[in-house]
This record gives C-alpha cells, sequence and structure tokens, in this order.
C-alpha cells in the first residue's frame, strides 16, 4: 500500500493513539460508520434482488444467505496502527477497504462467477479491486472471491461513495472457512505445520467435493 503518511511523526501511529480516539466516538467517527452501515444495506439489498430474479427464472436460489458485518471500532484501531496510518476517518476511508463487509454464500461454484458478474455490471457499482482465491486459493487452502467496491448512498443532502468489502464463496469454501476462523486463523498455536497440513487437506477435500457436486448439477441439468 502507499505509505502516505510522514514517518516523522511515529507518535501518531501507536495503537495506543489509535484505541484513543475509537475509544471517543467522535461525530465524524459516528456518522462514518453509520454511512457505511447504509452501504451495506444498499449492496445486500442489491443481491437479494439478484437472487430473487434467479430462482424465477431457473427455479433454484443461487445463494444461500447474504451475511453482513460492520468492523467493530477495535478492530479498526488495530488495522490503523498496524498499517502506520493516522488515526482519522480519512484514513479509514481511504485505506481501510473491509469496515463494510458482506458475504454471500452461493450454492455452486458456477453460482459464484454468475452472481458477481451481475453485480458488478450494474451501473452503480465501480470495482476497486478483484482477488480470486477461488482460481487461486491461499497457501493455507482458504478459497473465496474477494471483491472491493464502491457504492453510492444518498443522503438527505449529498451523495456519498463507500467502499464495501465482498466475500463470495460457496457453502462448502464458507464450512471450511468457518472453521478455519474457530480453530486456528490469526491464532498462534503450538503444533502449527501438522495443523496447517491438516486444514490444508481438509480444504482440498472440501473443493473436490465442490467440483463433484458441480459436475452432477450439470449432468442432471444435460
Ligand atoms: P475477519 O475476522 O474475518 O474480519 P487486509 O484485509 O488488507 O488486512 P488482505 O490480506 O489483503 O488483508 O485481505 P484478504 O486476503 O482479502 O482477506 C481479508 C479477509 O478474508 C479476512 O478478514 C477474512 O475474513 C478472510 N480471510 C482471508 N484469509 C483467510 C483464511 O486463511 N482463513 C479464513 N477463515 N478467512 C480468511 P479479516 O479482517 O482478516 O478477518
Amino acid at each position: 500500500m502507499e505509505q502516505k503518511y510522514n514517518d516523522s511523526l511515529p507518535q501518531l501511529f501507536s495503537r495506543d493513539n489509535a484505541r484513543k480516539w475509537i475509544e471517543r466516538r467522535t461525530m465524524p467517527f459516528r456518522s462514518l460508520m453509520a454511512y457505511y452501515n447504509c452501504a451495506i444495506m444498499e449492496v445486500t439489498t442489491k443481491f437479494n434482488v439478484l437472487n430473487e430474479e434467479f430462482s424465477l427464472q431457473h427455479d433454484r436460489n443461487p445463494i444461500e444467505t447474504v451475511k453482513s458485518r460492520l468492523k467493530s471500532p477495535e478492530s479498526i484501531a488495530e488495522k490503523l496502527s498496524r498499517k502506520r496510518l493516522p488515526p482519522s476517518t480519512d484514513a479509514v476511508e481511504k485505506y481501510i477497504n473491509d469496515v463494510a463487509g458482506v458475504r454471500v454464500v452461493c450454492s455452486f461454484i458456477d453460482d459464484v462467477y454468475t452472481v458477481a458478474d451481475a453485480f458488478l455490471m450494474q451501473d452503480d457499482i465501480t470495482l476497486i479491486e478483484i482477488k480470486d482465491y477461488i482460481k487461486n486459493p491461499k497457501d493455507n487452502g482458504y478459497r473465496s472471491l474477494h471483491l472491493i467496491i464502491e457504492v453510492p448512498i444518498f443522503l438527505s443532502d449529498e451523495k456519498r461513495s463507500m467502499k464495501v468489502e465482498i466475500q463470495l464463496r460457496t457453502i462448502a469454501m464458507d464450512f471450511w472457512a468457518s472453521l478455519d476462523h474457530q480453530i486456528k486463523y490469526k491464532k498462534h498455536i503450538s503444533n502449527e505445520e501438522h495443523v496447517f497440513h491438516e486444514l490444508k487437506d481438509c480444504a482440498n477435500s472440501i473443493a473436490e467435493i465442490d467440483r463433484r457436486m458441480s459436475k452432477l448439477k450439470e449432468d442432471i441439468d444435460d
């Protein structure tokens, strides 16, 4: 990431400073969080609409669930200090892409791309970044399609563009990621190597089952 801020002011970037700023819950900070919440509502509605329309045409739902979360103030503070960013709403808006998070869990692998393409075609959505951890899984076996997008929200006297991180994955990928999150993600564990290999092995087995289920569906559709 581009380092925009002056390194000669190290005290600005301390975890303590970020935490104190967050704890004050200033009006600009609370407003910003409310705007992210609005962006989550906009994006969630768009996926629900796509799901509804798809089910009319194809008699099945490509989306199993749409979940969302607003990053906690403590996690925002931690990320600001880790990225050596100053505690300010400007820095949050410019450099933290996942304050608003939406997770779309789809039935089959093809559904992930169909739903993502239909969403990205909408003319009020701007794609900022795409990371395809399905085509290129992480070393530990993590699979998902990540999109960073901007969506407009309409307030009483202004229109604002807000960033949202969208994670699209299949039920199988979600099953692995949820359990990985509980077992290991960001935790320090003693038998790290063994756990890493076991989790990766599980991820590969789950991916194989995902592919077999997709194939089964294709065979039946044909
Ligand atoms: P949480 O608790 O889920 O919110 P950055 O977001 O800039 O710090 P990076 O590496 O560019 O870092 O983001 P990336 O790779 O797109 O991943 C961000 C999110 O993807 C994570 O958010 C997780 O939700 C999910 N994720 C990534 N890798 C893994 C993984 O190995 N296992 C699991 N279970 N989830 C993963 P957070 O904020 O880190 O965590």
